[in-house]
């Protein structure tokens, strides 16, 4: 990085951290981690109308804390992945009047014109993690509440783990007969169908078996494979299971990716875009105060073999 590129992004750092992003803000990225200006971790990804959506969550910590401190999301937008664009923010915890913090991991997915935010924060009065959903117009919102409620809350699950931090990291997926279905988890990892408006679950919460599951479950398709990647151990790799239906039994494949540099998290969005498939995470690799708690987007590729497995990611300081 050249000492112009060094000075504008410190003073966009600056100014991002004092006034929050209320206009769109572009700019190019010099490789991973793509946005440099601001920390950003849990990466979804959402690809609509030829434009690829990155939502993420807003690493607020300012150091020497070592804490989670999230309390927004953002979302960023391009249609060559080089060039981005970060919208005004869309989505806040504050939106979700039942919260209380801790803007957590999320995705959005689209259905009928309409995108659905499903994030976990904490809940003020149901003690523990929840998951809210918040729809806009606009993959780019602004987002509202959805439901009023939370979608699920961590007395629903109190049947398979007592620990309160187990209702987190939704990951939404729509199956190709119109079924919703959302996994989620921490420790456990469960899963549940959706009603057609999303907004609802329909049926019963179902416990998924992984081994060695930590959090942060994404569900993707391709061909006739059902994929199911999550952070494993801690600090986290990315493993997978691969299924030929949604329902399992899940076949449990190996690593995806290994320790993200720095940071004792890693969290995955796996899409397709434009023909060529990416596999987009957080490390802990910002050059200044880089770590667990102010964490990073980045984007490599994702390769398949001939029998459908993943090969491993090769995370890459050039990027895509
Ligand atoms: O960002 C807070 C939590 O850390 C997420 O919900 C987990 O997936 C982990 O990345």
């Amino acid at each position: 990085m050249n000492k112009s590129t060094i000075v504008a992004a410190f003073a966009l750092l600056f100014t991002t951290l004092i006034f929050g992003i209320d206009k769109d803000t572009t700019f190019t990225t010099q490789g991973n981690s793509i946005i440099r200006y601001k920390y950003t971790a849990d990466p979804a990804a959402l690809v609509h109308d030829g434009t690829l959506y990155i939502y993420a969550g807003h690493d607020e910590c300012p150091p020497p804390e070592n804490i989670y401190v999230m309390n927004e999301w953002c979302v960023f937008s391009s249609s060559e992945m080089k060039t981005w664009t970060e919208h005004p923010t869309p989505l806040k915890v504050t939106d979700f009047g039942w919260a209380k913090g801790d803007a957590w991991a999320s995705q959005v997915i689209e259905r009928n014109d309409k995108f659905y935010w499903y994030a976990a924060v904490e809940h003020k009065t149901i003690h523990g993690k929840s998951i809210g959903v918040a729809i806009s117009d606009s993959p780019i919102g602004p987002f509202k509440d959805a439901r009023g409620s939370a979608l699920i809350t961590n007395d629903m699950t109190t049947k398979f783990t007592h620990i309160s931090w187990d209702d987190i990291d939704p990951t939404v997926f729509i199956d190709d007969d119109g079924q919703a279905y959302i996994f989620w988890g921490n420790t456990q990892c469960y899963y549940a169908k959706l009603k057609e408006n999303m907004i609802d679950l329909e049926g019963p919460i179902m416990p998924v078996s992984l081994p060695r599951f930590t959090e942060a479950p994404w569900i993707h398709k391709k061909g006739d494979w059902y994929y199911l990647s999550y952070a494993s151990e801690f600090p986290e790799k990315i493993c997978y299971a691969m299924s030929k239906n949604i329902n399992g039994p899940w076949v449990y494949k190996g690593i995806l990716n290994e320790l993200a540099g720095n940071c004792n998290t890693n969290h995955q969005a796996i899409i397709e875009f434009k023909d060529n498939w990416y596999f987009i995470y957080h490390n802990g690799g910002a050059n200044v105060n880089g770590g667990s708690f102010r964490r990073s987007v980045c984007i490599d590729r994702l390769n398949y073999r001939s029998n459908g497995t993943m090969e491993r990611v090769r995370m890459t300081s050039e990027g895509i």
